[in-house]
């Protein structure tokens, strides 16, 4: 699959602590079905798998996404990335560097990065990332140790720093916040417990499509 900015419209993030005490599996597919236009697996925190059993998990939610033909992109974990040839990688700032990755990755394999400011998009931009995710654009308990949110002023100001590289906005996003968000230089949302604590996760995904 060929990147093109259009997969971050409705990008979804899920670990299997993300559900609600749900099978992962079915959370994702209930997204697909409701038209996310990429997945991100990121299986983080406390009770995340490891090993055999996240690789597993792993396999079956790519599989699932090879059936909708929706992008499959793993979190930090390069070496996951690259033992079952994923479509991207997703790293933070304390990671791997992108060109580290970029040298041991298969060519067309997608590398994205989070940038929590002008500095760190510029550096990424820089260094080769194919697309940044700016955030917390707004106040979210998902993720333990969020910083202080950007808003939208901090989208528009990252935009202006990065030319035309594809932005995905990140952190308490919910489906009406989807345009102040693209007007604010956004090319997508990224998106957690909107979609997988919701009691129906295909609507709440659908909810987000423009
Ligand atoms: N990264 P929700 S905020 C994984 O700011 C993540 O880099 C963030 O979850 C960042 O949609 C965040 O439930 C959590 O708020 C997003």
């Amino acid at each position: 699959m060929v990147f093109n900015k259009a997969w971050l419209d409705v990008y979804f993030i899920l670990g299997s602590m993300n559900t609600a005490g749900r099978d992962p599996l079915y959370v994702v597919e209930q997204a697909l079905q409701g038209g996310i236009t990429c997945l991100q697996f990121r299986e983080k925190g406390t009770g995340a798998k490891i090993g055999l059993d996240k690789f597993h998990l792993a396999k079956e939610m790519q599989r699932l996404c090879a059936q909708y033909q929706v992008p499959f992109i793993v979190n930090d974990d390069v070496g996951l990335a690259l033992a079952i040839d994923s479509d991207g990688v997703h790293v933070g700032q304390e990671d791997q560097s992108i060109q580290e990755i970029k040298a041991i990755a298969p060519k067309g394999m997608v590398v994205g990065v989070s940038a929590m400011s002008v500095e760190q998009a510029i550096q990424a931009k820089q260094e080769g990332a194919d697309y940044i995710g700016v955030g917390p654009i707004y106040r979210t308990t998902t993720k333990a140790d969020a910083k202080e949110p950007i808003g939208l002023k901090g989208i528009s100001q990252i935009r202006a720093a990065v030319g035309t590289l594809p932005i995905v906005a990140i952190g308490g996003i919910q489906a009406e916040h989807k345009n102040e968000i693209k007007e604010a230089g956004a090319d997508g949302v990224s998106i957690i417990s909107a979609i997988s604590t919701a009691r129906n996760p295909q609507e709440a995904a659908r909810s987000f499509l423009s």
